[in-house]
């Protein structure tokens, strides 16, 4: 069958990609989008129509945040119908909060969003932005007999394709910047892009497409760590309006046994804040009740965040609050896979 070729959107908003270093204080900024393209004259001859959009303002990625992530979805929701794959490009310091949002953000999705960026500017003599951008657009726009052969929100970085939503930025040098601790490579690039079909995400039944665009921040982070104090806790519990704790316990999800640190979390979740277990450790599962020091939060009805990478777990709590799920679906429902995130 002849394969007809693809529709690419590449939607740019900001990151090392496209920066260059102001020569007066030597630091990198985001730079207009134009200028990106005109460095990347091999775009051209790439298989597949390319279509450019782009943030009005790029910014570098630490400035990201949700209402920006409502952007990039409402830019693929415009132009869903009319395009084979996206390409976001984005700075890796936050890539794998947005790609993994944006994951939860679209349901019933059939075609692939790729997420990628670099470590140096495009224009940098020894630039790993050009392998990453091109093969991206590659990789959203391979296809089987015309169906899309990625049909789910990922990240690619240095040979790499991964789901988006297992991922984690590992380094801040390295050209391999990113891991995937619990969940394999989707595609290998190598001479040949190597696709994992075992690995690549399908959905489980027809679904139709919906975009989420209701995300709630009220949420915290708390790692423990040992001497940490009951006040400080006690004050994170008590932030105005928190409706959910991401709480990143030791090993395979244990805590302390003291008392006060097991009291203050059962009165927060008896007044509707709900609490959710995951690992400090790269890689590895949260599992409940494996050790005395993990039954307590079993027993008190901590939900289990199995093994969610931080910015999986942190991003489907705003999603799932923003829908005002009733709180004994809530537990079920962040304990179920949604889009591959979890086993
Ligand atoms: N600070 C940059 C960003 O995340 C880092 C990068 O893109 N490599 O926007």
């Amino acid at each position: 069958m002849s394969q007809a070729k693809a529709n690419i959107l590449l939607i740019y908003t900001g990151g090392t990609i496209g920066m260059t270093r102001d020569f007066k204080t030597g630091a990198l900024r985001a730079f207009d989008f134009k200028t990106l393209l005109e460095k990347i004259p091999e775009l051209q001859l790439l298989d597949c129509h390319i279509k450019t959009l782009s943030f009005e303002t790029p910014i570098d990625s630490s400035n990201m945040n949700p209402r920006y992530w409502v952007q990039i979805v409402e830019m693929i929701e415009r132009h869903y119908e009319a395009f084979d794959g996206f390409v976001i490009l984005h700075g890796s310091d936050t890539m794998s909060y947005s790609a993994s949002a944006l994951s939860f953000m679209i349901e019933g999705l059939t075609k692939p969003v790729v997420f990628t960026g670099s470590q140096l500017p495009i224009g940098d003599l020894r630039t790993d932005a050009k392998e990453n951008l091109i093969t991206s657009i590659q990789v959203a726009s391979l296809k089987s007999d015309n169906v899309p052969v990625i049909q789910e929100v990922c990240l690619y970085f240095e040979y790499k394709l991964y789901r988006a939503n297992r991922t984690t930025k590992i380094n801040a040098e390295h050209f391999e910047a990113f891991q995937s601790p619990n969940y394999p490579e989707l595609i290998q690039s190598g001479v040949h892009l190597k696709v994992n079909k075992d690995y690549i995400y399908r959905l489980p039944s027809s679904t139709p497409l919906k975009i989420y665009k209701h995300l709630d921040v009220n949420v915290a982070i708390i790692k423990l760590f040992p001497g940490i104090t009951e006040a400080l806790i006690t004050n994170i519990l008590q932030t105005p309006h928190l409706k959910g704790v991401i709480l990143e316990t030791y090993g395979a999800g244990n805590c302390t046994t003291e008392l006060w640190f097991v009291n203050l979390l059962r009165k927060a979740i008896l007044e509707g804040i709900h609490i959710v277990n995951i690992t400090q450790c790269v890689g590895g599962s949260v599992m409940m009740g494996h050790y005395e020091t993990s039954s307590q939060l079993k027993e008190i009805g901590v939900i289990s965040g199995k093994d969610l990478t931080t910015e999986a777990a942190i991003t489907k709590l705003m999603w799932l609050l923003g829908q005002k799920i009733p709180a004994k679906a809530f537990k079920i429902k962040f304990e179920t896979s949604a889009r591959g995130e979890m086993f």
